[in-house]
């Protein structure tokens, strides 16, 4: 592979973007490959990690190669972006950021395409899509400001705002922040975590939660009851609570304690 590294570690795919020299920018050549790679952890694992090699997660867009397209052609590179994102946001598997130097731009798309980024204290979050002339092109008005929120989305286009971890947990840009350099170990374990569930409970909160919240209160609710039940009348379901009942499994851990 030119521009991924893959692995499978028990349940886990770890997918490390790996074009450090060009601080990992995404071309046309790198997304197919992407695609491909994300196919082969869907049909392997039950959980996937994606990290950058080198000094930054992903400086975005390769600028270098968007500027010789037509129109057109950026149109239908956004879209094929949207495609292989959405492979991760509404996919098959639960997907795992871990974040550190630079996360801007489409770096920062990608990321906001997976269901739980942990950051490490090196991370730096920038949508510097406003300098370069450009817009968002990989799902950054939908998916990015969702977690953050519109004022602070827009914020950041208009004043070129770079943030720190810090405001980024604190924004809902991601969900942990760890010491320098420790972000893949705290993400793997996350998703090791994450593949001990049952695999129709990981598709209802992938798939189910996020379409919920685009519907209002009373579909909402509707729907929530029918895939509760359909969840919940499982064999694997009926199995795992009684796994519990008959006190063969381990409670509900309490905060801090280790899993
Ligand atoms: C690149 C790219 C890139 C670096 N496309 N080549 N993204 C940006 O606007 C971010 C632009 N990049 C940067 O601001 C900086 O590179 C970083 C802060 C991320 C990292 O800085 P640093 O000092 O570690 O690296 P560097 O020296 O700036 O970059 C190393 C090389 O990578 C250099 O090439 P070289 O041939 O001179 O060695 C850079 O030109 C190259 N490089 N970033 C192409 N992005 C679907 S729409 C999404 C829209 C966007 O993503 S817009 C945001 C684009």
């Amino acid at each position: 592979m030119d521009y991924l590294t893959y692995e499978l570690r028990g349940d886990v795919a770890i997918l490390g973007l790996n074009r450090p020299e060009k601080r990992n920018a995404i071309s046309d050549a790198f997304i197919e490959e992407f695609a491909q790679v994300i196919r082969r952890a869907e049909s392997e694992a039950k959980a996937g990690v994606i990290h950058g090699h080198g000094p930054h997660f992903c400086a975005g867009l390769d600028l270098a190669e968007h500027v010789k397209k037509t129109p057109f052609e950026g149109v239908h590179g956004s879209r094929r972006w949207h495609e292989v994102f959405g492979w991760l946001h509404r996919g098959k598997l639960p997907w795992f950021g871990a974040l550190h130097g630079a996360v801007v731009g489409g770096g920062l798309e990608l990321a906001s395409s997976l269901q739980v980024r942990v950051a490490d204290s090196t991370a730096f979050f920038a949508l510097p899509e406003g300098q370069r002339g450009i817009f968002v092109g990989g799902g950054a008005s939908v998916r990015s400001a969702r977690l953050m929120g519109l004022a602070r989305m827009t914020d950041m286009m208009l004043t070129g705002r770079s943030i720190d971890v810090e405001t980024a947990e604190r924004w809902n840009i991601v969900q942990y922040v760890v010491p320098e350099g420790l972000a893949l170990e705290r993400a793997v374990e996350l998703a090791a975590r994450a593949a001990t569930n049952a695999e129709i409970s990981n598709y209802a909160i992938i798939n189910a939660l996020p379409r919920i919240q685009d519907m209002g209160t009373d579909d909402g609710l509707f729907v929530e009851s029918f895939i509760a039940s359909f969840t919940a009348t499982s064999p694997e379901a009926e199995e795992r609570l009684n796994a519990f009942l008959q006190k063969k499994v381990g409670k509900v851990a309490r905060p801090g304690d280790k899993a």
